[in-house]
């Protein structure tokens, strides 16, 4: 850790009120250059209590940078983990604000619910898939609190990997007798298709994200308890959309997820 307690508040309370204002800002490694990623996810654990204090509950964990395009241009081997709140949650079908957003994109994702626990170090694609009550369709909308998306590791840490809302279909299957890496999902935009991938595109199985989360997690000596909802990161790549854009993906095996931007 480089940041004294009381910049990493300030940094929270910087970012917070970007996303609540919906106001781009210049990304917080400008003027604390050498924040380190301990730092940046204490920025993350900060915001996470300012929301909490707030009365928000925590509705599910993610992981993202998960492709393996995003990650060589980020420079990075392990994906970046965040925080999904209740107010984020929009119904399959729903409508959702563009006025509240700064500059929003989606991405096709695989989510998983926990029906154990899930424990590192060393946990890998069986586990997860042991402890894997079933897995549902989602679209992640995310929303870079920083000018034109434009950041580095540590700034997208701290700014909770640009968690804005997320939609879930109500498709819900076990894993068994599905094989997620062949999964395929096709994104249409106002009826046309801009995206399509497998499962694979996912780190070569969605269950490593999550494997890769507990790892994570167990080196803070944590774990991610059962009931846990995760979205393990972006197959497609991540679609602008503005006011007026309807998206629908269709999921193999897992129905679909459709939403507005009014
Ligand atoms: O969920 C994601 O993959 C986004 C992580 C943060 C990077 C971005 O905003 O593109
Ligand atoms: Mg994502």
């Amino acid at each position: 850790m480089t940041l004294e307690p009381n910049v990493v508040r300030q940094l929270a309370e910087y970012l917070e009120n970007a996303e609540l204002e919906a106001r781009a800002v210049t990304k917080i490694t400008d003027a604390h250059p050498r924040i380190d990623h301990d730092d940046a996810y204490a920025i993350q654990a900060e915001i996470r209590r300012r929301k909490e204090s707030r009365g928000h509950k925590i509705a599910g964990l993610k992981a993202g940078l998960t492709s393996r395009a995003k990650m060589k241009q980020m420079g990075v081997e392990v994906p970046v983990f965040g925080l999904i709140f209740d107010y984020m949650s929009v119904a399959d079908g729903g409508e959702i604000d563009a006025s509240k957003l700064i500059h929003p994109k989606v991405e096709a994702e695989i989510a998983f619910v926990l029906k154990r626990p899930l424990r590192g170090p060393g946990c890998h694609i069986g586990a997860v898939l042991a402890a894997t009550d079933f897995v549902v369709p989602a679209v992640e909308i995310i929303d870079s609190r920083y000018e034109n998306f434009r950041f580095d590791l540590t700034s997208v840490i701290a700014d909770n990997t640009s968690s804005s809302r997320f939609v879930v279909g109500g498709v819900a299957r076990s894993v068994e007798g599905l094989d997620l890496r062949t999964l395929g999902l096709v994104m249409e935009k106002n009826g046309e298709i801009v995206a399509m991938a497998a499962g694979a595109a996912v780190l070569g199985h969605p269950a490593a994200a999550v494997a890769q989360l507990a790892n994570h997690l167990a080196a803070r000596g944590e774990e991610i308890p059962a009931g846990t909802f995760i979205m393990s990161g972006g197959a497609t790549e991540a679609i602008p959309v503005a006011k007026g854009d309807a998206i629908h993906v269709r999921f193999q095996d897992l129905g679909s997820v459709s939403m507005r931007f009014v």
